[in-house]
């Protein structure tokens, strides 16, 4: 059966620290991917953008900057992720920023569990995304989808999904962390979750990291990425708001998209955190839909199988 993907567009930047995510899905169409992704066989349709508020760029209130209007484009993104996924689609949600994870991974929670499917996040990431209210040192919501999903956060994000938490927090899987706030670490780690950071990269091989957390993968798991542009090193994707050292190379980012697409169990995706404003000749858009390429399955077209 051939996977009828969806593309959708949530051209905000709301949740972040920085201007620019708000044209990040635009950046990915001018990067062709969708001829790209359909010239390896696969249906694609582009649904167009959602439409929501426009970012009032206000400081924080209580430890939140622009939490309505977070909530209300999280509304958006998770009705439209729903329909597709209940419609057997697979939908790849353009961003935008990281904060719009929250109303994509209930959305997804969501079906799973009305369908019976076992959930699985992996979190490509140079941040955690465990920030709260009280620990958070800039009030942006992309600094905390994770801790919303988990149960942590304001009543309105944390209750997007069909029950409280959203996710456990042993079925997120977090890659490429390197940079994790005082308060968030603590937090993270009273919460369990499972950290495959920068370090554990270098000392074990992005091979070995992907085998642990794809480890146990089954036909009725639903896998769903949520890959923050930022998770990449720096010197190969410049286009992000926050960009942390550090990072996997291209080979390593290679590696770590083959392996999923090897197992042949991605279900969703949220592709966030691009800023075309801070890109150099969309050299970053061009890289994202080359990862995405592979994470679809590119290079097994290389292989004897
Ligand atoms: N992202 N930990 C920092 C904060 O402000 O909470 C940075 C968060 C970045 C979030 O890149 O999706
Ligand atoms: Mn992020
Ligand atoms: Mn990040
Ligand atoms: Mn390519």
């Amino acid at each position: 059966m051939t996977q009828r993907i969806v593309l959708i567009g949530a051209p905000t930047d709301i949740g972040a620290g920085a201007r620019g995510a708000s044209m990040g899905p635009e950046a990915l169409r001018v990067a062709d991917i969708k001829p790209i992704l359909e010239s390896h066989g696969l249906s694609v349709e582009d649904h167009g953008n959602l439409a929501g508020p426009t970012n009032p760029w206000l400081p924080p209130v209580a430890g939140y900057r622009h939490l309505a209007e977070v909530i209300e484009w999280n509304r958006a993104v998770h009705d439209a992720m729903l329909a597709a996924l209940q419609a057997g689609q697979l939908p790849i949600l353009l961003g935008g920023d990281h904060s719009l994870a929250v109303g994509s991974i209930s959305a997804v929670a969501r079906h799973c569990r009305a369908v019976g499917k076992k959930l699985r996040v992996l979190w490509l990431d140079a941040h955690a995304d465990f920030n709260t209210s009280t620990i958070t040192p800039s009030g942006n919501l992309h600094g905390m989808p994770v801790a919303c999903l988990c149960g942590h956060g304001p009543a309105e994000l944390v209750s997007m999904s069909d029950q409280v938490p959203a996710i456990e927090p042993w079925n997120i899987y977090q890659i490429g962390i390197r940079s994790v706030d005082q308060g968030e670490k603590r937090f993270v780690h009273e919460m369990g979750l499972d950290v495959f950071d920068m370090r554990f990269i270098d000392e074990n091989g992005m091979r070995h990291t992907m085998e642990q957390a794809l480890l146990g993968l089954d036909d009725n798991t639903h896998l769903h990425v949520s890959f923050d542009v930022d998770f990449l090193d720096p010197e190969i994707a410049p286009g992000v708001g926050t960009l942390v050292p550090g990072g996997p190379t291209y080979r390593e980012a290679q590696l770590c998209m083959e392996m999923i697409a090897d197992t042949g169990r991605l279900a969703s995706l949220d592709v966030v955190e691009l800023n075309p404003a801070l890109d150099v000749r969309n050299k970053t858009a061009d890289l994202a839909v080359d990862l995405i390429e592979s994470l679809f399955g590119k290079s097994t077209l290389m292989r004897r199988s």
